[in-house]
């Protein structure tokens, strides 16, 4: 049942996150006063029987599940059993609980990463399991599809309405600034804004910046995916994204122009590219009616000046 009533009780699952904050941020502009929230020491998703009383106690209406462990292209490589372990334990819990709790309608945040490596450019929504994946994320990629196929097979089997979206690569306020475990884009914000500070000669950045990615701003991806509890049923999943693609060396150039770091860029090919290109196909989102509307320029210079406000010790964990 769609998101209109402004006082239903919405649980957003993973809120201090990148996309949950920005969901919780989007649905209290747009009115909605009735959101709960859980920390992970209050509430530990890969505990079922704690899910399980969670909601039989809360009964929230709606869910956005935003709760997941992410990372980027390094964390994928070298840790690929608690990337499947812990993303599948996590959507089996809050997907069954909010099934058996009669939830009104259930949002799941995929990633891009499910198409098959080599999938035709840009990617639509039909080349899921079209191919074999890229082998840097194959562990996340697997758990994120069987989430969107089980909310898929309980809307099938008993008229849940359960609808996934697939979000490009994301960025933005409370990003993971590690950098070991962090994707590009706040590798590039921490490691220019370093070197500025520093006055170090020169920025090294991982493989060989030919890669070609999409990335959306945060808030504007917390946008679409109010936008679809508010409008869309369908079985098939979302595409959320942009359609534009840059390669990760003029990504690191506009980067480095807006922290306004001098020295030079250095390459390490020692460290992988991951998939090649990796682009969506909006077409659909955008027929049911949204659209982005911060530039990456922009979007680049609000995450800056957001880094730049936090507290150091907070941002380096
Ligand atoms: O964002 P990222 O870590 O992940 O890397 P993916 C994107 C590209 O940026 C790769 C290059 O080609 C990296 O080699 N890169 C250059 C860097 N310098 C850096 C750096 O300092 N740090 C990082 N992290 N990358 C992820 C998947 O793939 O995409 C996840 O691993 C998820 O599962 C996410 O799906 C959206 O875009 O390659």
């Amino acid at each position: 049942m769609d998101l209109t009533d402004k006082q239903s009780k919405i649980y957003v699952a993973g809120h201090r996150g990148l996309v949950g904050s920005a969901i919780v941020r989007n649905l209290k502009e747009k009115g909605y006063s009735n959101i709960v929230v859980r920390t992970h020491k209050e509430l530990d998703l890969e505990d079922q029987a704690a899910v399980f009383r969670f909601f039989e106690e809360e009964k929230p209406e709606y869910v956005v599940l935003a709760a997941a462990h992410v990372g980027g292209i390094n964390a994928n490589q070298t840790y690929p059993a608690d990337f499947i372990y812990i993303n599948s334990i996590i959507q089996c819990n809050v997907i069954k609980a909010a099934h058996d709790n009669h939830v009104k309608k259930l949002l799941f945040l995929g990633s891009s990463c499910i198409y098959p490596r080599l999938a035709p450019q840009p990617m639509t929504e039909d080349a899921l399991l079209t191919d074999s994946l890229e082998t840097t994320n194959e562990a996340y990629a697997i758990a994120k599809i069987s989430g969107l196929e089980m909310c898929k097979f309980f809307k099938r089997q008993y008229g849940d309405d359960f609808i996934s979206c697939m979000p490009t690569n994301l960025y933005g306020p409370n990003d993971n600034f590690n950098l070991e475990t962090s994707h590009v884009l706040p590798a590039l914000i921490r490691k220019f804004d370093d070197a500025k500070k520093t006055g170090a000669a020169f920025v090294e950045l991982w493989g060989t910046g030919s890669p070609l990615r999409e990335f959306l701003y945060v808030d504007d991806m917390a946008d679409a995916c109010v936008y679809l509890l508010e409008h869309y049923s369908g079985e098939q999943h979302v595409n959320i994204g942009t359609g534009k693609e840059i390669s990760i060396r003029d990504l690191a150039e506009i980067v480095k122009e807006t922290v306004g770091f001098q020295g030079e860029i250095r390459w390490n090919s020692d460290m992988p590219d991951g998939t090649p290109r990796k682009l969506l196909d909006v077409s659909k989102l955008n027929s049911i009616g949204w659209k982005e509307k911060v530039s990456l320029r922009e979007g680049i210079r609000l995450s800056y000046e957001w880094y730049l406000s936090q507290d150091e010790k907070d941002l380096k964990k």
